[in-house]
């Protein structure tokens, strides 16, 4: 039967104590995130496309040469994909317009992938929704 394992999403951890709080997060409780901070500037990241709705920063533990999220800066209930609703649906149009402007900032339009986590299963590990911009190597095909 099929079987969520937590052990398959273990990702590279910035420090313990982040490593602490990713476990603890890794369900979609509804609280604030790290991204909350990203967007307020209160924590740095490397941003690659910003405007009045969307954020997009490279990914702290890259997995492609080119690796960018991006956010909605108001989540506005947009823990997860699978928790969108109808009127979310013009940011999630913003967000997927952004990741092909990031596509281009980043060198990478002629050919990338993009990645929503939704849920445990799928291991999300940050409940503020996101879109993994992924590119520079050849990327394979099935997804893990
Ligand atoms: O696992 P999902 O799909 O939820 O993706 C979350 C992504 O956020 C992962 O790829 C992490 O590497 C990334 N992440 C986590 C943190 C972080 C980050 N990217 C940039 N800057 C970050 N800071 C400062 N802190 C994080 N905890």
């Amino acid at each position: 039967p099929w079987l969520f394992r937590r052990s398959l999403c273990v990702k590279a951890a910035i420090s313990e104590e982040e490593a602490a709080k990713t476990a603890v997060a890794a369900a979609d409780s509804g609280a604030t995130t790290i991204f909350d901070k990203i967007i307020s500037k209160e924590i740095p990241s490397s941003i690659v496309y910003e405007d009045d709705e969307v954020l997009a920063f490279r990914d702290i533990s890259p997995q492609a040469p080119a690796h960018v999220l991006v956010i909605p800066k108001n989540r506005d209930g947009l823990t997860q994909l699978g928790k969108a609703e109808e009127r979310h649906a013009e940011v999630l149009g913003r967000l997927l317009y952004a990741a092909k402007v990031v596509a281009e900032k980043e060198g990478i339009a002629e050919g990338f992938r993009v990645v929503i986590n939704s849920g445990p299963s799928a291991c999300q590990s940050v409940y503020h929704l996101h879109l993994h911009v992924l590119g520079g190597r050849q990327m394979n095909w099935p997804p893990g």
